[in-house]
């Protein structure tokens, strides 16, 4: 009887876990983005002032449920100086979300190159990529569509894994409940996809 009635606690109760790497350069909205996410996502969770928010040196993580899937946030520091330290993280996790600072066209380049370095690790090969085109809220910003043309070469390298460029405000929240609810379907999918399918893309 026990062993009926903790397995059926366990079936309703208990989570799939799946860790995600929040990425990009710094400024780009990453640890804003994270925490609106937990705000959005967390029935309890107080949201801090997004205003007060600062660079980020190492990283914050954050825990969110989504129907029977529990993410894991890994939210890394940017700078230059720290990219160096993204790769110790991509063994574990299972979604990679990169977030871009749509009003940064100068530094659009230097983004590019971080996410072209990052998606050519073998570790990371078939891992869904969740690209948020952040700061939308500003009217001089890039398009997603512009987006997508400055990204085009990495096109080869991204192959057939899933990946979605998003447009997003991390301040406002919009976009948000789409880019997770995105990564949550593509995550799970990813998990029970045959190894012989996960090797050909
Ligand atoms: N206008 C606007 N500003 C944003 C948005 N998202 C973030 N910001 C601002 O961008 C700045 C950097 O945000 P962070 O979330 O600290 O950026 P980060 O990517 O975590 O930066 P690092 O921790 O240094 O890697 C802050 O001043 C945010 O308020 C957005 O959607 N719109
Ligand atoms: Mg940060």
């Amino acid at each position: 009887m026990y062993t009926l009635l903790s397995g059926l606690y366990k079936y309703v109760f208990q989570k799939d876990e799946y860790c995600i790497l929040i990425l990009g350069l710094d400024n780009a909205g990453k640890t804003t983005f994270l925490e609106q996410t937990k705000t959005k996502f967390s029935r309890n969770y107080k949201g801090m002032n997004l205003s007060k928010i600062t660079t980020t040196v190492g990283l914050n993580i954050g825990t969110i449920d989504v129907g029977k899937a529990r993410l894991m946030f890994w939210d890394l520091g940017g700078q230059e100086e720290l990219q160096s330290l993204w790769d110790k993280y991509y063994a574990e996790s299972h979604g990679v979300i990169y977030v871009i600072d749509s009003t940064d066209e100068e530094r659009l380049g230097e983004s590019k190159n971080a996410f072209e370095k990052m998606i050519s690790s073998e570790v990371l090969e078939g891992v869904p990529l969740l690209v948020l085109a952040n700061k939308q809220d500003n009217e001089n910003c890039l398009s997603v569509s512009d987006i997508k043309t400055a990204f085009s070469d990495c096109a080869p390298k991204i192959g057939k894994r899933d990946c979605l460029v998003q447009p997003c405000c991390a301040l406002s929240g919009q976009g948000v409940n789409d880019g997770i609810e995105w990564m949550v379907k593509c995550v799970i999918r990813n998990i029970h996809r045959p190894p012989r399918e996960k090797d050909i893309t």
